[in-house]
């Protein structure tokens, strides 16, 4: 018998359930968790993993309708079955993020998710910190049909990204692009 599943807030409904199949994705996947944050969608994380943990991933599974989950994001690398092996089980929609997690660069990771055969729907966003934060976007954007809310804050984001990237704009011209890049420092 493998040890009972334990979960953060039990008790407590989660619109999201971000499931990794490591605890070395989570640096990566933390982006994920700030997203859901700054729109204040309930969300809850497990290490669980479709090849290590297999029992204890359909016992997780089992417990969405209770908990009340409407959105699983799966992040896993190298030979990710995990976004697969839950939209098997489950009629939510699943959405994977492929992860470096050596070797390949992620690309395993991609294939493994992505090239699902028809009838199970996995949707896979980009391999790294990109599909991190785009995992939570999405799942904010399907919550969003039913909140209006939620709908407004995905609006107001929007703009102040755009707003971002002009006052960046703004600056080079203002700058040049040598002086620019000096002030900005590091490369990302
Ligand atoms: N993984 C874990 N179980 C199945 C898979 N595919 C993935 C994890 C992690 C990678 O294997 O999601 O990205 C390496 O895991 P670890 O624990 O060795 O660092």
């Amino acid at each position: 018998m493998p040890p009972k599943l334990k979960t953060q807030n039990s008790k407590l409904k989660t619109d999201v359930a971000i499931i990794v199949g490591s605890d070395s994705d989570l640096p990566v996947m933390t982006r994920t968790v700030e997203a859901l944050k700054e729109f204040g969608v309930a969300h809850e994380v497990q290490v669980l993993s479709a090849h290590r943990t297999p029992q204890q991933l359909e016992e997780y599974i089992a417990s969405f309708g209770r908990r009340g989950v409407k959105v699983v994001i799966a992040a896993a690398g190298a030979a990710a079955h995990l976004a697969g092996k839950i939209a098997s089980a489950t009629t939510l929609p699943v959405i994977a993020v492929p992860l470096d997690a050596g070797g390949l660069g992620g690309l395993d990771a991609l294939l493994s998710t992505v090239q699902m055969p028809g009838g199970i729907p996995v949707l896979t966003v980009a391999i790294g910190k990109a599909g991190a934060t785009n995992a939570a976007l999405a799942a904010v954007e399907i919550l969003a049909l039913g909140r209006p809310q939620l709908a407004r804050k995905l609006a107001a984001h929007r703009k102040r990204m755009a707003a971002d990237v002009t006052r960046k704009n703004t600056a080079l011209q203002r700058l040049g692009v040598e002086e620019y890049v000096r002030k900005k420092g590091s490369p990302r």
